[in-house]
């Protein structure tokens, strides 16, 4: 997993790829082959005799552990997942950051407000999504366009449980994001965080106040409720995301 911040230029997904691996994956690698040891032949079966003897000792162990490193390198390494760039906005607070962590394994205890952007490399079984996070500061708000080239598809993250005003705030910040020119026909997965508070509101209440269904007519995009507690519907929630890149990747005139 890879995590960068500042105001550097932002790295290109090879980049990311050179500087690590993705959070939690193990890479496949090429090992040696072990050469037979001389001491133990292994038995052969002759070409022409009508068959072959079965022998009467068992295989060692050590003929078991060859065999079975050949049948794992004659695999051969897995076929490389494809990497996807996404921009992750959303107010303070709302928990882009620890969300993210947590899909990298990582603590969300010592989260602090990001100040300028932070990018992870987010593992998944059939894709590896490089997610820039920007922070939602109000001084750091009226600069996220500048860091919406090169993105793919877009995680907006509320609160469900903010005031009335941060909620107005988060829409207008929905709203502008999804007619932004560089963003207005890209996937959009919008998480209604915050659902373990109690004051949090469904996930038909935000889709009604953030009239989404107007604006968002004919894009791409899944609001999903969901909370630190609850990772699986998180995770479930970026299957959903990868599908729909996925389809882009496939049908690119859909749109
Ligand atoms: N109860 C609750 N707290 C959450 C949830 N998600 C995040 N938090 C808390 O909200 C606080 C802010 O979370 P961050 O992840 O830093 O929020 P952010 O969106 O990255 O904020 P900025 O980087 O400032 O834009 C942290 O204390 C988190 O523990 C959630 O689903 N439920
Ligand atoms: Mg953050």
């Amino acid at each position: 997993m890879v995590t960068r911040g500042g105001n550097a230029p932002v790295p290109g997904a090879a980049a990311l790829r050179a500087a690590a691996g993705p959070g939690g994956s193990v890479r496949a690698g090429t090992a040696p082959e072990p050469a037979p040891r001389a001491a133990q032949p292994l038995p052969a079966a002759r070409a022409g005799t009508s068959r072959a003897q079965p022998s009467p000792a068992q295989p060692s162990p050590w003929y078991m552990d060859y065999l079975c490193f050949r049948g794992l390198c004659c695999k051969g390494p897995p076929p490389p997942r494809p990497e996807y760039d996404l921009v992750c906005i959303g107010l303070t607070g709302s928990g882009k950051t620890s969300l993210l962590s947590r899909l990298c394994s990582e603590s969300p205890e010592n989260v602090v407000s990001t100040t300028g952007f932070s990018i992870k490399a987010v593992p998944f079984q059939n894709a590896i999504l490089n997610v820039k996070e920007l922070g939602g500061a109000d001084n750091i708000r009226k600069y996220w366009s500048r860091y919406y080239q090169g993105s793919q598809g877009v995680i907006f993250v509320l609160d469900s449980a903010s005031s009335e005003d941060d909620l107005e705030t988060a829409r207008n910040e929905l709203h502008s994001a999804l007619q932004h020119p560089q963003l207005c026909t890209l996937p959009f997965l919008i998480l209604a965080n915050h659902q373990d508070k109690p004051a949090a509101r469904s996930v038909q209440e935000i889709k009604k106040y953030f009239e989404l269904e107007p604006l968002a007519r004919g894009k791409r995009w899944i609001l999903k409720p969901c909370s630190l507690d609850d990772m699986e519907a998180v995770k479930d929630s970026f299957a959903l995301l990868i599908n729909l890149l996925e389809e882009k990747d496939l049908e690119p005139s859909r749109m």
